[in-house]
């Protein structure tokens, strides 16, 4: 069976809000990782740095299509996942430069942020172990009538692990409400496509399990959104889940640290041709937007950037006294903290 493509359509009235809404949150994310990346080369960022650069419509699509009591797992390219479930430019900042103020108080670092209450599950570093996780949540909505979709993302390396496959498997079995989104970037630090699998398209697997496959345009915020939005809206009326390979490509190297010269100039050079923020603002101006309104939009995050790396500066770095007890185990009323509630489910808790 061959998987689905998503037609691209012209932008009609409606997908205007919804097209500033997406370059607000793309165009933030891509402003803290520019401002990183300075920081890094004036040796102002402690540890490592890895981002999402030319990537941001899927995290962002992707996550404007759920309801706040929905869950979302991203992972180490999805900062706008984290942007648009709430984690805010300050709170970014605090975890990069190792400082209190955000939810691990300064116990963990970079990308690995999250808050169960905001509903993002924080990314684990060993991939995918966050799909088995997300299953799980899929299941406890399913037993427990929570009305929750969880979205998860998972890049093309991971597709190649064994979690992966039994994840997606049990996931159809049990018509769990999930939403699974590869991010198909064409390498897995310097593996390129064809050393990872001999498909054509990865969305083809998902008949092997029985759910829907669907590829859409990573670098078209509009097509992710609705993509994944039709995915949302089938899972919460209890069809199952669906696995959506979103084509797009790392334009950087893995990380700072990696020039990425084993990836061809012309390759990144095409991506770099179909910036999925200089396309979706190329679309609102065609659509009638004025310019000055897309310059605010950029202004306004620039100048949010400014603040959050002022304040995380001047936080202060986390006490080492009392860190098992305060932020290492789960207090004994985890109840009060674990998850959004529920929406129609009286504030039940899975
Ligand atoms: C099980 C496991 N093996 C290796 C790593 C080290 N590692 C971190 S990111 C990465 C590349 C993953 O590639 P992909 O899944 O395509 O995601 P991308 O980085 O391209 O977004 C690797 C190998 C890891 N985190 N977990
Ligand atoms: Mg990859």
């Amino acid at each position: 069976m061959t998987a689905a493509k998503q037609k691209p359509r012209a932008a009609t009235n409606t997908d205007v809000d919804l097209g500033l809404s997406l370059l607000h949150w793309m165009d933030l994310s891509r402003a803290i990782e520019d401002r990183l990346h300075v920081m890094k080369r004036q040796g102002r960022l402690p540890g490592r740095l890895v981002s999402g650069r030319g990537q941001e419509a899927i995290p962002v699509g992707a996550t404007l299509a759920l309801e706040a009591h929905d869950i979302v797992c991203p992972l180490h390219r999805d900062l706008g996942a984290n942007l648009v479930k709430g984690i805010t430019p300050t709170e970014f900042l605090c975890s990069y430069l190792w400082k209190t103020g955000h939810p691990s108080q300064g116990r963990d670092s970079d990308v690995h942020i999250g808050d169960l209450r905001r509903g993002i599950y924080p990314m684990i570093s060993h991939l995918p172990d966050s799909w088995p996780v997300a299953l799980g949540f899929g299941m406890a909505s399913t037993r427990l009538g929570l009305d929750r979709v969880t979205l998860a993302f998972c890049g093309d390396g991971a597709t190649s692990t064994g979690a992966w496959h039994e994840t997606l498997n049990m996931s159809a079995v049990f018509r769990t409400p999930n939403v699974w989104v590869i991010e198909n970037n064409k390498y897995a630090y310097s593996t390129p496509l064809a050393k990872q699998y001999a498909i054509t398209s990865l969305a083809d697997r998902a008949a092997a399990y029985g759910m829907p496959g669907v590829e859409v345009d990573g670098n078209d915020a509009i097509a992710v959104h609705e993509t994944v939005r039709q995915a949302v809206d089938r899972a919460r009326g209890g069809g199952g889940p669906t696995l959506i390979e979103a084509h797009t490509m790392r334009i950087e190297g893995h990380a700072v640290h990696d020039d990425a010269s084993y990836v061809p100039k012309e390759l990144i050079a095409e991506w770099k041709a179909r910036d999925p923020i200089d396309a979706l603002r190329g679309r609102l101006l065609a659509a009638g937007v004025e310019a000055e309104r897309l310059e605010a939009i950029a202004a306004d995050n620039k100048a949010a950037v400014g603040a959050a790396v002022a304040a995380a500066e001047a936080a202060p770095q986390p006490e080492p006294s009392g860190s098992e007890e305060q932020e290492v185990y789960a207090p004994p009323s985890a109840g009060d903290w674990v998850l959004p509630p529920a929406k129609d489910a009286g504030g039940a808790r899975p």
